[in-house]
């Protein structure tokens, strides 16, 4: 009786079995730029492993402003970074293999390593996400980057999911953009002029998505009386070269995320481990 109950605990807690990815959601993945994929986690691993995410976010983050005294971005988001440095428990969760070998079919690499994670909880009445690339901020060689998004909770409409623009990865116009109004405002303009369309839809408990570091997206305003709990992972290929930055933000990742890199070399420093490879 015990083992088929400790036996059953592990099942609810699994992190590290695979997922199967098929060809067709490859191919989808590149066409869009990014893929929804329901089943990825159990209600068991988000609520064990999201209890300390939470305990994390409001004991770490820095936030002491209430909402209507803050900008776009600190309205946007509670945001902490690298919570596997903090946290065993946490650690194991973003080590885990699952979400990583899906990582790696998608962007069709040998393997993937640790870029940085976050959690990103957005508060009861927290404002909008507004449009952007996550690779401004990068001083990354290549495209082969994948955040996973994973929510701890179902996340309705009005609570704020993330949203694509969908093939938006091949459009090369806002890329120099940071998250501010102004990138909300050009580059909404310009995406209505190329006529892509946006997937805006909820999320239900155990879906995760993945988006490229050049996916365009944005998130709405949570207009529920609870925060918006989500954790992300941002996986880069495990050959990944570090690149000369080209803005003030990609000096300060390199600094935060990888220190010790050097430009021109595979980012091999013990903040960037390989998650998931095939050999
Ligand atoms: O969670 C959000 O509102 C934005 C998330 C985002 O931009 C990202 O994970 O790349």
């Amino acid at each position: 009786m015990v083992g088929r109950m400790s036996t059953t605990t592990l099942a609810a807690l699994d992190i590290d079995t695979e997922y199967t990815i098929t060809p067709e959601h490859i191919a989808r993945f590149r066409r869009d730029g990014y893929i929804k994929l329901k089943d990825v986690l159990s209600a068991g691993v988000l609520q064990h492993y999201g209890r300390e995410i939470t305990r994390l976010v409001l004991l770490l983050n820095k936030e002491s402003k209430p909402l209507d005294q803050r900008g776009t971005y600190s309205k946007a988001f509670l945001q902490v970074m690298n919570l596997w440095r903090q946290s065993d428990l946490v650690r194991e969760f973003v080590f885990g293999k699952r979400l990583a070998r899906i990582a790696t079919e998608l962007l069709g690499t040998r393997g993937v390593r640790m870029y940085h994670d976050q959690a990103l909880y957005k508060e009861a009445g927290g404002g909008y996400t507004p449009w952007h690339v996550d690779q401004y901020y990068w001083p990354l060689e290549t495209e082969k980057t994948v955040t996973a998004w994973i929510p701890l909770h179902a996340v309705p409409l009005d609570n704020g999911p993330l949203s694509f623009s969908v093939g938006s990865q091949r459009i090369k116009i806002g890329r120099e953009l940071e998250i501010s109004d102004e990138s909300e405002k050009k580059i909404q303009e310009q995406l209505k002029l190329s006529n892509l369309p946006i997937n805006e839809t909820p999320y239900d408990l155990g879906e995760v998505s993945f988006h490229l570091g050049f996916t365009f997206h944005r998130a709405g305003p949570n207009k529920l009386d609870y925060p918006r709990e989500v954790m992300t992972i941002i996986y880069m290929d495990r050959d990944m070269r570090l690149a000369r930055p080209m803005n003030r933000n990609q000096e300060n990742d390199w600094k935060g995320w990888c220190p010790g890199a050097q430009i021109g070399e595979i980012i091999d420093t013990p903040l960037n481990p390989v998650l998931f490879s095939k050999d």
